[in-house]
């Protein structure tokens, strides 16, 4: 049965005027203490390149546009992926992807040991507004700047693992699980920029953002008997506050790895992927127990309708 040495690649704020070259540089740091911890597979943030942008309102394509990469690996995250062939360590990180047609995404890419691309995901719950609000204590523009990603929920054999790949909003959301979970998912990596307070509503704060992130992750890892992590990137951007918390959870749920600060931090966990056959085969085993008869108004309706 498959092990493989799981790391989370917590990283600290990236400020706007901070250069792709430094955050890669940083990057690379982290994969080498990485390595010197035995690690054989590393997950990266949401928008690990650079700083949370879909904070600042622009007009200007071209601004928008250069927050973006148009290929990967391309000049400036070449020597990661050097590094990453050189120390045999497969990896997931997340960014703006700009394709040739001209579209944007919020993406993750995920590789084997020897550097190449073997997977590519693009995020479907793009949480925010399109237009400047000024009801916010703070802007999030995802759907401004980013379309839905059109690619699903696919998995990918990795290193011997079903991986899956999911970005920040989508772990708030059970059928992100549950679509990996059907495919038969024993690791689900998620990068996540989740601000300290919530726009709309002071009182939710730190603790109660800490609490939620948890409380998705580890029910997503148990309902679907996965390893999980779920990776931030953390700390004070220009002003604005992301939290850190960044965890490994084991599929019963529990959180067997966890950052403690909001700076660039390497959590490591072992992880036994047979682990996964026991909630598979028993009180998750879906062929058995799942009633799919009454579930249609999952995907045949989004929004609540309220009848009574
Ligand atoms: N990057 C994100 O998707 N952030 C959201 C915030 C806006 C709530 C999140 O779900 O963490």
């Amino acid at each position: 049965m498959t092990q493989l040495v799981v790391g989370g690649a917590q990283m600290g704020a990236i400020q706007r005027a901070d250069s792709r070259k430094a955050v890669i540089a940083r990057m690379i740091a982290l994969m080498e203490e990485a390595a010197s911890r035995g690690v054989e597979m590393l997950v990266y943030p949401e928008l690990a390149l650079t700083t949370f942008f879909p904070r600042w309102y622009m007009e200007d394509a071209a601004e928008v546009d250069a927050w973006f990469e148009r290929e990967m690996p391309g000049p400036q995250t070449a020597p990661l992926f050097e590094k990453a062939r050189e120390l045999g360590i497969a990896m997931t990180f997340g960014y703006a992807e700009l394709t040739p047609e001209g579209r944007h995404f919020n993406t993750s890419i995920l590789t084997n040991r020897k550097g190449e691309i073997v997977g590519k995901y693009r995020k479907i719950h793009l949480p925010g507004h399109v237009e400047y609000d000024t009801e916010r204590a703070f802007q999030h523009l995802e759907k401004r700047y980013f379309e839905p990603g059109d690619l699903g929920f696919p998995v990918w054999r990795n290193e011997g693992v079903v991986m899956g790949m999911a970005i920040c909003n989508d772990r708030r959301w059970p059928e992100t699980f549950r679509c990996l979970g059907l495919q038969g998912v024993e690791l689900v990596t998620i990068g996540y920029n989740t601000p300290s307070v919530n726009s709309q509503m002071s009182a939710e704060g730190l603790k109660e953002r800490l609490f939620h992130s948890e409380l998705s992750l580890q029910a997503g890892a148990y309902q679907n008997a996965t390893y999980v992590a779920g990776i931030a990137k953390a700390g004070v951007e220009d002003g604005h506050p992301l939290m850190g918390g960044s965890i490994i959870v084991d599929p019963n749920g529990f959180v067997i790895a966890r950052a403690e600060t909001e700076e660039d931090e390497l959590i490591v966990a072992p992880c036994d992927f047979s682990a996964c056959a026991f909630g598979k085969s028993t009180i998750f085993d879906f062929a058995r127990h799942r009633r799919i008869e009454h579930y249609g108004r999952i995907t045949s309706q989004a929004g609540m309708v309220v009848e009574v």
